[in-house]
């Protein structure tokens, strides 16, 4: 076996094994849970279904032109030399057709996404509420519109009812944050001067980590937190002064 044939092999058992690996692992499930988490994961297949489609594609087209004997009439080409042959003008429109669809339907799909991610006012029903989240080196203030306020560094979790939508109001006291729900897909950024808005709608009680997604300062890493959904009631016991 000469060479070339070694690394050809090699190189396409690698890219088979990494894509079997990745179909595998989509197959185990995403991870995500809430609202969000469906219309997220479906962008996620869509790209990633598309990218292995035509990834394989062109691997597939690749190892052909690479295992197939050139005919004879292109082997004294010079490098710089433009080819007489300029191959088939129906290919060329055919592919072209292809992606402007490929990019119709993704861009139509992912503004519909971000619609949804953004415009919280079309999901909320009366029981939502609002959170003021505030991120500080390194830890996220919580304050609750009827004045209940505490800090992640407590240890304390931000509790929210299961199946309501909640908005967050995130800004910062001191540097850039980013405050990250990663199983419900949000992750809103925390800048001094400014609000950004986030909301999550929770499908499943139980508790999720915080995580900050802006490199904030040498005690980034540890700038963790809890997210705690509860059932309705306990929540509302908990958040009219009783303990949950
Ligand atoms: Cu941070």
């Amino acid at each position: 076996m000469d060479r070339r044939t070694f690394g050809i092999i090699s190189a396409s058992i690698v890219i088979l094994a990494l894509t079997f690996a990745s179909i595998f692992n989509w197959f185990q499930g995403l991870g995500g849970t809430g609202a969000h988490a469906e219309v997220y994961d479906e962008l996620f297949t869509l790209y990633w279904g598309l990218g292995t489609v035509i990834g394989m594609g062109v691997y597939i087209y690749f190892l052909w032109l690479l295992t197939t004997e050139p005919d004879g009439s292109g082997d004294d080409m010079r490098i710089g030399q433009r080819p007489e042959e300029r191959g088939d003008n129906r290919v060329a429109w055919g592919i072209t057709i292809v992606i402007a669809l490929f990019l119709l339907v993704l861009s139509d799909v992912t503004f519909d996404s971000i619609d949804f991610f953004e415009k919280h006012e079309e999901h909320t029903t009366d029981d939502s509420f609002t959170v003021e989240i505030t991120g500080y080196q390194y830890y996220w203030d919580y304050q609750y519109p009827n004045g209940i306020s505490y800090t992640s560094a407590s240890g304390e979790p931000l509790r929210v009812p299961v199946d309501v939508p909640v908005v967050f109001e995130v800004t910062s006291g001191d540097v850039f944050h980013s405050y990250a729900l990663p199983e419900h897909r949000i992750k809103v950024d925390a800048i001094p001067g400014r609000v950004n808005t986030g909301w999550i709608q929770a499908e499943e009680t139980g508790t999720y980590p915080v995580r900050c997604f802006e490199l904030c300062g040498d005690e980034h890493t540890i700038m963790i937190g809890v997210l705690e959904v509860m059932e309705k009631d306990d929540f509302d016991m908990w958040y009219s002064g009783g303990v949950a």
